[in-house]
């Protein structure tokens, strides 16, 4: 790879003969670039100090940047068990006789054998599948104004954050490129306690009320009677459940969109979905809703290609974002705030609250307030990426909730499902989640207690730490819940307010461009069309009706059955909302190759001038090259070189690419030859990527069946002289041929 640097091998240990009991040389931990748990932590504490409570009899200093408990790897040696003790044979477990029963003394054995028998904790109920990393977010400017969090207070204020990445009906083992929903949570650790802003890459929810979500998650998950399928929607119940939910609808439109399928998670937006509060000094109060900004630029796959990647490389995002940092090539993002008042709230056409509607950033624009850098992989990813615990519950002072009930259903949801997944109420205390500020309270003891809990006294008030008796709250300056009034009779009840599910959904569907909105299409085509029961298909098309009438008919045409009448509506949709050109991908797409990865095939007798100005012109946009030959060795290039490969063909489809190019010999046939090559070619046009040719490539071409279709194509260009490398290398920071006409 041209720009990303290889980890370094581990160096293996000896194996020893099964017979002879001697113990293993053990190697030096290998170093990977990135990754320390010795860098110093990002959090620079100047400016406010936490408003820390009165100090107690015996505060736990639990918050200490994630050096707790940090126990040395099987690595260093000498090896012990659990308990310090050394371990005489690693191989071999103690017998009676040569041939005889392993016995119950082998402590050793036993103690290896009893902590593997549990070593899995529970997955995730939803977002199983996740990848995260390290970072800092820096704010830009003081929002004391609004807000009294601290982590806002001043200019260029650094905090240490920790992201985590997943997609949500999947399990823990499933594949990256699922059609999915994609969760972005942050925890900020800031000096007034964790902040974690667990959003999505999608702005609106399938549901208005948290009472239905086990409902939703039970609708999309496998099918408990048979176990399958996993990590799609594409099935009966999922659509049983949305056709019947039309405040899901919204949300079905933008699961459809290219969003589901991100390129990146690098290359990904993020929401806080919900309406929150920011408070200031004065306890004054205005609405805010959280963005995330990737500064790559958003961009998608296709389906066709998704489907392929799952089977190339189910890993393919949690590898591009640990390739991507330790490269150094560190993903950003902007946080912007649309921040309101309860005018506008009054004056909006939709409720604030209601977590299936946005607000446009065209009527409210989004103000970018900072920028978080993920700039560090994770040193193990069960202590860190498995055991964080995100919790919408954790707010610092001066951010606040809404009365969103799809959020204050989350508020209750994030803690008690820790204690399932980490077994403890003790969990605020592993690395990953302990605060970075002092921590005080008397709660006491529990599962797997790490704290030194000293003094003798466990409550308060108390006369036992001089004259501070208590109370020793924080009072003005702890969280103190913004004092909105409550009125109204208790009731099961959704408001009228939330009863409009359509209008938006035909305002995302408008503001899609003719590419987009084909995609979208063919998704519910390709989702409906897995659904066995024709009644569910139909009461779906029949509320797509309500958001679009081309839209429902052209998925109706895409199924082959008749336009169904259109559901009932509770209020009817809008027409009059104005498209809003922020919604769609595509009209948004940088003009960039940044942090982007090109295929580069090579042949045997590959011009060597060729391919070294492809692979500097790459490196020189931001780019990342591939090289791929038949065989991993290597090609052996015009000038006598050998090239050594990343990939041999066979391993590397063009689906992992954002581009390809392919530099062949004088001797076009080795290429021509290989299947493999030829789906390369096939695929990289189907996914109307940009594609480079230089040296003898027409039996290839003929051979993936491309005969005549690339002339004319202005996304297939020649890279063989210094020129033509140019013009390629600048048209990579274009978009996608979309142009490219795929009928045969
Ligand atoms: Fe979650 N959600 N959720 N969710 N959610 C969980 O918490 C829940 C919702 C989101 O990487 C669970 O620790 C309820 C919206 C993310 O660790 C659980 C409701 C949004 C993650 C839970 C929602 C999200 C979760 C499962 C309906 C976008 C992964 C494991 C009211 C704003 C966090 C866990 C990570 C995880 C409950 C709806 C985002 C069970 C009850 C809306 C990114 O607590």
């Amino acid at each position: 790879m041209a720009t990303t640097k290889k980890t370094p091998a581990k160096k293996s240990a000896t194996s020893t003969g099964a017979g002879k009991a001697t113990t293993a040389a053990v190697p030096q931990p290998g170093t990977t670039p990135g990754k320390s748990t010795k860098e110093t932590t990002t959090t620079k504490t100047k400016g406010t100090e936490p408003a820390s409570p009165t100090q107690t009899a015996s505060p736990q200093e639990v918050g200490n940047g994630g050096e707790l408990h940090q126990l040395a790897g099987g690595d260093s040696p000498p090896m012990t068990t659990a308990h310090g003790t050394p371990v005489q044979d690693d191989q071999n477990s103690l017998r009676a006789g040569d041939r005889g029963p392993t016995l119950m003394s082998d402590f050793a054995f036993r103690e290896k054998i009893f902590h593997f028998d549990h070593e899995r904790i529970p997955e995730r109920v939803v977002h199983a599948r996740g990848y995260g990393a390290h970072g800092v977010f820096e704010n830009y400017e003081s929002l004391s104004d609004i807000t009294r969090a601290s982590i806002f207070a001043e200019a260029g204020k650094q905090t240490e954050t920790f992201v985590r990445f997943s997609t949500v009906a999947g399990n823990l083992g499933s594949f990256d490129l699922a059609r999915d929903v994609r969760g972005f949570a942050t925890k900020f650790y800031t000096d007034e306690g964790n902040w974690d802003l667990v959003g999505n890459n999608i702005p609106v929810f399938f549901i208005q009320d948290a009472v239905k979500f086990p409902d939703l998650v039970h609708s999309v998950k496998e099918e408990p009677d048979r176990g399958f399928p996993q990590a799609q929607s594409a099935h009966d119940t999922f659509w049983d459940f949305a056709s019947l939910m039309p405040e899901s609808t919204h949300m079905t439109l933008w699961q459809m969109s290219d969003r589901a399928i991100p390129r990146s998670f690098r290359m990904m937006q993020g929401f806080g979905v919900h309406t929150f509060r920011f408070v200031n000094e004065a306890g004054e109060s205005t609405f805010v809703k959280f963005h995330w900004r990737p500064l790559l630029g958003m961009q998608s796959v296709v389906w066709n290609e998704a489907v392929k990647i799952n089977g190339a490389d189910p890993d393919f995002h949690r590898r591009d974002l640990f390739d991507a940092i330790t490269a150094g090539d560190f993903p950003e993002w902007e946080l912007g705030v649309q921040v309101f008042d309860d005018a506008f709230a009054d004056s909006f056409d939709f409720d604030v609250l209601d977590a299936t509607k946005i607000i446009p950033e065209e009527v409210l624009p989004v103000r970018p307030i900072g920028k978080m850098t993920l700039n560090r992989v994770v040193d193990n990813v069960f202590a860190e990426i498995e055991q964080v615990a995100f919790m919408t519950q954790n707010v610092p002072p001066g951010i606040d909730f809404s009365n969103d009930p799809l959020l204050q259903g989350r508020n209750f949801s994030y803690l008690d499902t820790q204690l399932k997944r980490l077994g403890s109420t003790n969990f605020s205390q592993i690395p990953v989640n302990a605060p970075r500020c002092p921590v005080a309270h008397f709660q006491r003891d529990g599962h797997m207690q790490m704290a030194p809990q000293s003094g003798r006294t466990a409550y308060e008030p108390n006369s036992f730490s001089g004259d501070d008796r208590g109370p020793r709250e924080a009072g003005p300056a702890g969280h103190v819940p913004f004092p909105g009034e409550v009125t109204g009779e208790t009731r099961r009840i959704r408001a009228e307010s939330f009863a409009d599910h359509y209008s938006q959904a035909r305002q995302f569907w408008l503001s899609q461009t003719p590419v987009e909105q084909d995609h979208i299409v063919a998704a519910y085509v390709f989702e409906l069309g897995k659904c066995e029961v024709p009644a569910i298909r139909e009461r779906m098309v029949a509320n797509l009706r309500n958001v679009d009438e081309s839209l429902a008919t052209q998925v109706a045409d895409g199924l082959g059955m008749p336009l169904p009448a259109a559901s009932e509506t509770t209020v009817p949709a809008r027409d009059d909302l104005e498209p809003s050109p922020a919604l769609s991908i595509l009209a948004n797409a940088l003009e960039t190759f940044e942090g982007r990865k090109l295929g580069l095939l090579v042949g045997d007798g590959a011009d060597a001038s060729a391919v070294k100005r492809l692979q500097q012109g790459v490196a020189k946009a931001g780019g990342m090259v591939e090289v791929i030959a038949v065989a991993v060795g290597g090609a052996t290039l015009s000038d006598g070189t050998l090239l050594e490969a990343d990939q041999a063909i066979a391993g590397a489809p063009s689906v992992l690419y954002d581009a390809v190019a392919i530099v062949a010999g004088s001797d076009g046939t080795p290429l021509a030859n290989e299947p493999a090559a030829r789906d390369f070619v096939a695929d990289a046009f189907t996914h109307y990527k940009v594609i480079g040719l230089a040296g003898s490539t027409d039996a290839l071409v003929a051979a993936a069946g491309l005969d005549g279709k690339l002339e004319g194509d202005s996304a297939v260009l020649p890279v063989g002289s210094a020129k033509d490398a140019t013009a390629f290398v600048s048209r990579l920071a274009g978009p996608r041929q979309w142009e490219r006409d795929l009928r045969a």
